[in-house]
């Protein structure tokens, strides 16, 4: 199917979406977001880990703000409600491990996108800006979720009040993201990790995401029967049996992802 502001395509079991709106930093617009819920809910079905990543110098500038008609007060929470968050929690919530690429500025609800998936990548020359203040606004698309959780209150706080570019350097030194690569290796590194995750225990990460990602609201007694629950089920798969038995003998596992 052919997008009109991502691309996407699909090979060795990795969805690859692309925010395809250079000339617009890939601001997010209605058809944006739109085409990112349709690839992101079709990828589990196509691929086994996604990429997202951004063309051009930016990786997205969060909210178009040429968008100016669907701005009005009464519009942004159901802007929000129901178009925000069904793109938050399908990456959140979904089955397959996200990597996203940083290539350039995330700024706003670009910024936000990126710290909600789960492993964050980016080039050197990228930077995260909470930009809302500037304009007036609070952090949305997850961010006063996000920011805390990852890298504590004050810095979330210092992020969003300021709104000051952070550096990727910077960003992973706190642990706002994972690590940082050359400019150049950005995608070669992305399909490097996107092609480990593909050939991995799909079972188990599907799992762990989810108990990850329940942690934070739940008390350790919650926390520790959601692992018993969840370890069963692991253990269920075919890819536990194929781990233990490579492990035997000594081998390489070859995971179905299943
Ligand atoms: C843009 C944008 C943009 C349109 C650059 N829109 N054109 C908000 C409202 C309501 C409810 C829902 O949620 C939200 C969430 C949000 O995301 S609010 C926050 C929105 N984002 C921002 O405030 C960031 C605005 N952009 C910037 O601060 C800068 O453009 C950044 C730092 C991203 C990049 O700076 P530069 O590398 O210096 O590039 P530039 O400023 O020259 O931008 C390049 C072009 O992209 C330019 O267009 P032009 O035609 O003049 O070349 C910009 O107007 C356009 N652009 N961001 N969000």
């Amino acid at each position: 199917m052919a997008y009109e502001t991502i691309e996407y395509s699909v090979s060795d079991s990795i969805a690859t979406i692309r925010l395809n709106r250079p000339e617009k930093t890939n601001a997010l617009n209605r058809t944006m977001r739109r085409e990112l819920v349709e690839a992101l809910s079709r990828a589990p079905d196509e691929a086994r880990a996604i990429v997202l990543t951004g063309s051009g110098r930016a990786f997205c500038a969060g909210q178009d703000l040429g968008d100016v008609e669907r701005l009005a007060e009464l519009e942004i929470v159901e802007l929000l409600r129901e178009e925000y968050e069904p793109l938050i929690r399908l990456i959140h919530d979904g089955p397959l491990p996200i990597i996203a690429a940083i290539n350039g500025t995330a700024a706003g609800a670009g910024a936000n996108l990126a710290l909600a998936c789960d492993i964050v990548i980016a080039a050197r020359s990228a930077e995260f800006i909470q930009a809302f203040a500037r304009i007036g606004l609070i952090p949305d698309a997850g961010g006063t979720w996000f920011l805390p959780r990852l890298v504590g209150q004050a810095r979330a706080m210092g992020m969003s009040l300021l709104a000051e570019p952070i550096p990727a350097d910077l960003a992973a030194q706190w642990g706002l993201i994972w690590e940082v690569v050359a400019d150049e290796a950005l995608e070669s590194r992305a399909m490097e990790l996107a092609s480990r995750l593909a050939s991995g225990p799909g079972t188990a990460y599907r799992l762990t995401k989810q108990a990850l990602r329940a942690s934070s609201a739940n008390d350790l007694e919650t926390q520790l029967a959601l692992e018993a629950r969840s370890q069963a089920e692991a253990a269920q798969s075919r890819d536990f049996m194929e781990g233990v038995m490579a492990f035997i003998e000594k081998r390489a596992p070859r995971f179905e992802g299943r």
